[in-house]
């Protein structure tokens, strides 16, 4: 097993770096560029979990490059179960480098992106799920959500889903027995305790389905469009919503051309918005770009504010607006703006959107009356309750994995109504086996593997 070393620390002006290496040569390689001022302390007998005060040197020239601290950790308690050393040199681009390279030319590799996590999966000492984890806890959008992960990474998030685990094994143990020994086929257990079971197991697997949506907020963050005709007063509401000056406001149509991004905090939650070009009949190739960016940025965000000038009735514009996002099938809210020049929008083009209970604000974005409401409307459709919930982080990996449980659930629970072969409830079980061992990662391919590792950041 090679030993590999990387930067872990954001490679800039800072006052510490740290080095990190993992590997059995770990502690034997950084002794050759190590000395303390009372001579060469040995690491090599070092206990485990300490810290030794000294210099990186060159061995070649002895001559001094940094001075630091060095932790030694030792296999198995360790990140990565393997022995782990920690340098920490001053920050800055120059000492770091150096001391990477000297730790190079000592024997050791540079690790891939998540590699040092990836080893920690393969050494069983943590799931895939907790894997998934520590990406998220790097870049976790807010305090709420860094503790549903927290939760994730002490590893008991998961464990009614490793006993139901267990509880589906042990069934198809048992019916792939009856499969080989039963001549004709009668189920030979108790079908009734395989239904309940089955019933509870649904239960459980739909508490996690149900939270993936408050978790996948909490942690990523959610990200609105505004989009509207052009001068219905975008840019001013996203300003607004900004408390500064963002985004330009004229009152010449097609001001805003391209994607103007910016984010705000509401409830701990962070919401980045997109300004867009509005909607127009195209005077040029700039917003005929643009209104291309803008209904790519439809198809993005997690949610859409559609603005409307709401002293003038709806025209075709708008209609045409509506019918794009709905047929996204996104949440969206509808936002008439400029009500200080009167509310003109005539009931009848609103009915519609009134009968699907589409929210509809009423704003002045010119001197902010009623801009509160739309963090309001934001919480109402993409931030759900905070009862019956679970502290889960639960990713869309998983989620989809879960759905696909459900459906086999309900698909087994079907053939037993239908009294069918034995064969095929098996069958089902074994797919239900199979997603299983794939949420948890046990014996995941090197593909999956590398799709998941390779999004981490490198040191990691
Ligand atoms: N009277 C009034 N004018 C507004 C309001 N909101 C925006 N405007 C004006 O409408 C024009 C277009 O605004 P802007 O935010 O650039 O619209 P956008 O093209 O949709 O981004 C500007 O002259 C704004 O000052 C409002 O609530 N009331
Ligand atoms: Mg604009």
């Amino acid at each position: 097993m090679d030993t590999i070393v990387a930067i872990a620390t954001p490679v800039g002006q800072s006052a510490i770096g740290i080095i990190k290496l993992s590997g059995p040569a770990a502690i034997e390689i950084t002794q050759k560029i190590y000395k303390t001022n009372k001579g060469n302390k040995k690491l090599a007998s070092s206990p485990t979990h300490t810290i030794h005060y000294g210099h990186i040197i060159n061995p070649l020239s002895n001559k001094k490059i940094d001075e630091v601290l060095v932790s030694v950790m030792r296999k198995p308690h360790s990140y990565t179960r393997e022995d782990v050393v920690e340098i920490n040199c001053h920050g800055g681009r120059w000492c770091l480098y150096k001391v990477l390279e000297l730790v190079l030319q000592a024997g050791a590799r540079i690790a891939e992106p998540g590699e040092f996590t990836k080893r920690a999966f393969m050494n069983g000492r943590i799931d895939l799920t907790q894997a998934e984890a520590v990406i998220d806890v790097i870049n976790v959008q807010s305090e709420q959500g860094l503790s549903l992960l927290l939760n994730t990474l002490e590893g008991d998030t998961f464990q009614p889903l490793n006993a139901l685990h267990k509880e589906i094994n042990k069934w198809q143990t048992l019916i792939e027995t009856e499969l080989n020994f039963s001549e004709e086929l009668a189920l030979g257990f108790s079908v009734k305790e395989l239904v309940d079971d089955i019933n509870r197991w649904s239960k459980i697997i739909n508490t996690y389905i149900d939270n993936y949506k408050r978790s996948s907020v909490l942690i990523n963050g959610l990200q609105m469009a505004i989009v509207g005709k052009t001068n219905v007063g975008k840019s001013s509401i996203m300003n607004r919503l900004l408390k500064k000056k963002r985004s330009i406001v004229t009152n010449i149509p097609g001001t805003t051309t391209d994607i103007i991004e910016d984010s705000f905090f509401f409830d701990g939650i962070i919401i980045r918005l997109l300004d867009t070009a509005g909607f127009c009949r195209s005077r040029n190739k700039i917003e005929e770009e643009g209104i291309r960016l803008t209904r790519q940025i439809i198809g993005q965000a997690d949610i859409i504010m559609i603005v409307c000038d709401g002293s003038q009735d709806l025209n075709h514009y708008d209609q045409s607006i509506f019918d794009l996002v709905c047929r996204h099938k996104k949440p969206f809210f509808i936002v008439l703006n400029k009500m200080d020049l009167g509310d003109n929008v005539s009931s009848h083009s609103l009915i519609k959107y009134s009968k699907r209970q589409i929210p509809t604000l009423k704003v002045c974005a010119l001197s902010g009356k009623g801009i509160d409401q739309i963090s309001g409307a934001i919480s109402a459709l993409c931030i759900p309750d905070q009862k019956d919930t679970l502290n889960v982080s639960i990713n869309f990996r998983q989620k989809h994995i879960l759905v696909h449980i459900k459906k086999v659930c309900a698909e087994i629970k079907r053939l037993i109504k239908k009294e069918q072969s034995e064969e095929l409830l098996a069958e089902n079980f074994r797919s239900l086996n199979k997603s299983f061992n794939q949420f948890f990662g046990h014996h995941a391919s090197e593909d999956i593997l590398d799709q998941i590792f390779t999004k981490f950041c490198i040191g990691k």
